[in-house]
């Protein structure tokens, strides 16, 4: 296996023996295989529509699907993704009899599944492209495009679709299938994505709000009750809709887990009186929290680490995640899913253990910091606020990652952190005080509500009357984990952020060129220690 798409792979280089994940070779062969034959479909689509022809929404939402099962830590399950990959084949055929000019096509459109699919998973993974370089950019160009899968596949649920991000998607998906690219053409292509993901990112808000209001202001109580408890992990918010719908009356309270954390901060799942609050933290450090927390768990996205012995049956998993030995809960988009298995589960179990007490203060998306616009705008005007320093992206296991931590910590008192996404944990129980009643810790949400700082950045510029984005007083130091931090990153260069500082590492699929690249032209740099960066961005020493 070779496989690099996150920050944590093996030795900064790439997992060959096995995922740092758990990811095993089969079922990153099977991975492969199944982006190989989602590239062939989309080379097809694409095609299609080239010759005037409608592409359904059915394949549309199998292509992001497909992308979203290989995003890290989503699905383990070599069965299900093998499934996936047969289905597509199927879908594959009906369409290619329907092309007229065959020769555009590439091999993976035609493939048919009829040989040994293992062998075949051997020639098509990563390293299949010889020049680093074209190499590099394809892969930053396919987990941008898994980023915006997911991201599309949130607004799907809430029967949101834009046509012209999925012809994108599956354009550029076929494109990192064309060898006549140059590394010119597929860096004007990486911008694109970008272009995309900000369209996809501002779909997935509109689904949102429109579905459950506009994120306010909210305290999220951490600790626990005495019911029985179901846990909510992952990004789907319809899937969390369901579940409290369906846990009415049942006495089984309902917790969010790690990026779930935002949907309190969403009128409509307020009035839930069996919506009690988060319990424990991001994602990484689920095997002790899954444990305590004594009640089935319900992961609707990624990530999932692999589970100990003494909760997996307590792990349920829908949508794109799959675990083996796990039982999946079924549903297609606009069906109803049945969560009964995992109520009648719940009923059996003891109540959550406390781990923390207290509350953590959100909802910072932009509708409500607009609504604050004239304090945040006096606090700057006033020096009050000198800074903000954008924390966004995402969190994980490495002891490096302590860095955000103590960078948090070491802020000077009149800077205010913008955060979005799971990194958020390493900093968002810190006593760190307001300015004038704003918190210095701004939550806007999930990873994809990203997009809300970038609104809040643009709102910015607007009311200072600045010409470019840049000129704000804000620090962008921003950690990464998996491809849906890839697609943020970059709309972020979309949209002409510069100087975007990305850690703990940078992605071991940047090749040195491709890096230079980013360097060159976005200023894009790692970190350094705490107290270095604290001496770069605010002369403190
Ligand atoms: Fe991922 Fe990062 Fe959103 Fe976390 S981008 S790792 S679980 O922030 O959450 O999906
Ligand atoms: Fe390694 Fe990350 Fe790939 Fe897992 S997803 S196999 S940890 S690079």
């Amino acid at each position: 296996m070779f496989c690099y798409q996150c920050q944590e792979t093996a030795g900064c280089k790439g997992c060959t023996m096995s995922g740092v994940c758990g990811k095993k070779p089969d079922v990153a062969a099977m991975q492969d295989l199944l982006v190989y034959v989602t590239k062939g479909i989309s080379a097809i689509t694409t095609a299609l529509r080239q010759e005037g022809k409608q592409v359904s929404a059915k394949i549309n939402h199998l292509i992001t699907l497909n992308l979203f099962t290989t995003i890290t830590n989503a699905n383990f399950d070599k069965e299900s993704i093998e499934s996936r990959i047969r289905a597509t084949l199927t879908e594959k055929e009906v369409l290619l009899k329907q092309v007229t000019n065959l020769t555009v096509l590439p091999e993976a459109a035609k493939w048919n599944g009829a040989e040994n699919w293992e062998e075949k998973a051997r020639t098509v993974g990563v390293l299949s492209t010889e020049n680093e370089d074209i190499r590099s950019l394809r892969e930053l160009i396919t987990y941008g495009l898994k980023g915006l899968s997911a991201y599309s596949k949130h607004a799907n649920v809430l029967l949101k679709d834009n046509d012209e991000v999925d012809a994108f998607l599956q354009k550029a998906l076929a494109a990192t299938l064309n060898d006549s690219l140059s590394v010119e053409d597929l860096i004007a292509l990486t911008m694109e994505t970008g272009k995309y993901g900000v369209s996809g990112m501002a779909m997935l808000d509109k689904a949102n709000t429109d579905s459950y209001g506009t994120p306010e202001i909210t305290k999220v109580n951490i600790g626990v009750r005495k019911n029985p408890g179901i846990l909510v992990s992952g990004h789907d918010l319809r899937d969390l809709e369901m579940l409290l719908e369906q846990t009415q009356g049942t006495g089984v309270d309902v917790y969010t887990h790690s990026e779930m954390l935002p949907a309190h901060y969403y009128p409509a799942f307020k009035k839930y009186p069996n919506f009690v609050g988060n319990y424990g933290n991001a994602w990484w450090k689920q095997k002790e929290e899954f444990e305590s927390f004594n009640g089935p768990i319900l992961m609707t996205t990624n990530c999932i680490v692999p589970p100990k012995d003494s909760y997996k049956n307590r792990l349920y998993t829908t949508g794109a995640v799959g675990y083996p030995g796990c039982t999946h809960i079924p549903g297609e988009i606009g069906e109803q899913k049945n969560f009964s298995a995992i109520i009648e589960h719940a009923k059996k179990c003891v109540a959550p253990s406390e781990i923390e007490t207290g509350e953590i203060i959100g909802g910072f998306a932009h509708a409500q910091v607009l609504a604050l616009a004239d304090k945040v705008v006096e606090a700057v005007k006033s020096g009050a606020i000198k800074k903000f320093v954008v924390m966004a992206g995402c969190d994980g296991r490495a002891k490096s990652r302590d860095y955000y931590t103590e960078f948090a910590k070491a802020l000077p008192k009149d800077t205010v952190i913008l955060t979005a996404g799971c990194a958020k944990y390493k900093y968002n129980k810190l006593p760190l005080g307001d300015i004038n009643g704003i918190p210095r810790v701004l939550d806007a949400g999930q990873c994809n509500d990203s997009y809300s700082l970038a609104v809040i950045a643009l709102k910015l510029k607007e009311v200072f009357g600045l010409d470019d984005i840049n000129d704000l007083p804000i620090i962008y130091n921003i950690a990464w984990y998996e491809q849906k931090a890839v697609i943020v990153l970059l709309a972020l260069l979309y949209l002409g952020v510069k100087n975007i500082h990305l850690g703990p590492t940078l992605p071991a699929f940047l090749s040195p060129n491709v890096a230079k690249v980013l360097i060159e032209n976005f200023g894009i740099a790692g970190i350094g220690t705490v107290e270095e960066d604290m001496e770069k961005f605010f002369g403190i020493n």
